[in-house]
């Protein structure tokens, strides 16, 4: 949601530039685009195509993402964001998670994206999304980023996946391993879909009613928005082979996915 007056805005949100036409499709930054909405706290975008990441970043003091000697040492990552707390004082927070301590540790009168009390179940909840379903997404979605990319983006994601991985992109998932690793994934969102009817239970539903429900009952939290997320990312990019990606996902479980991403909507606002 951006502000209306760019010199009242003091969140800038940075996410990786994409080509014409495609707009936000990483899943780490979607996180934090739906946490600011959600929160309805202006900001302004900033979009940095790959190869542009670690200057800017470094220009603004941010600090590496991670550290992986196979990747070159260290590497800096978005999301990110920069808060003007006043006029001498300048914040830059790196990390999707550590986005969402701050945004609700600097806003107490937002909504909270980690409830208090639920910070370790929250971790629990990510670690497990990020092990049985988004590792699997990545090894096909991955595969399909050069093409949302702008060139000179897209030249850096093949070089460096190259580099790290020691194999070229498109052998990551060869075709004939392809419905296997949707397997993988349709498993997971089944996994997934056991938890949220727990929360129907919580919340007086049947199991099996269609109404859509957040993981923690009446509000949304950060582990509904890194499902939405992961969720975006299929929409976005791996939909060049008929049969997967978005057109396969939104029909599994009657649709359950497509509902739960419209129950996201509001929050899904782009500048
Ligand atoms: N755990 C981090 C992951 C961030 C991350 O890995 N971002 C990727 C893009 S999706 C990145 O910026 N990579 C930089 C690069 O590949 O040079 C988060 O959720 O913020």
């Amino acid at each position: 949601m951006s502000s209306s007056s760019s010199d009242q805005q003091v969140i800038t949100f940075y996410d990786i530039a994409s080509k014409p036409g495609v707009g936000p499709w990483s899943p780490n930054t979607w996180k934090t685009r739906l946490c600011l909405n959600y929160k309805r706290l202006p900001y302004r975008t900033e979009y940095i195509s790959y190869p542009d990441i670690k200057p800017r970043m470094q220009a603004l003091g941010a600090v590496p993402g991670y550290n992986d000697p196979a990747h070159g040492g260290d590497v800096y990552t978005l999301p990110a964001i920069t808060v003007r707390e006043s006029e001498d004082k300048t914040e830059t927070i790196v990390d999707s998670l550590k986005i969402a301590y701050y945004l609700d540790a600097q806003y107490p009168n937002t909504p909270r994206l980690i409830p208090p009390g639920t910070r370790a179940l929250q971790l629990i909840f990510l670690r497990w999304f990020s092990q049985n379903i988004q590792t699997h997404v990545a090894d096909l979605a991955c595969m399909s980023c050069p093409q949302a990319l702008d060139s000179r983006g897209a030249a850096y994601f093949l070089r460096t996946r190259t580099q790290w991985y020691n194999q070229p992109l498109e052998e990551w998932v060869p075709d004939d391993k392809r419905a296997e690793e949707w397997m993988k994934v349709r498993k997971g969102f089944g996994m997934l879909a056991m938890m949220y009817d727990q929360a129907k239970i919580d919340k007086g539903l049947d199991e099996d009613d269609e109404e859509t429900v957040w993981i923690m009952g009446d509000d949304p939290t950060f582990a509904d928005f890194a499902v939405a997320a992961c969720l975006l990312w299929i929409k976005k990019l791996v939909t060049d082979r008929p049969g997967e990606g978005w057109e396969a996902v939104s029909q599994w479980a009657g649709g359950r996915w497509a509902r739960f991403l419209d129950k996201c909507e509001p929050y899904m606002c782009e500048d």
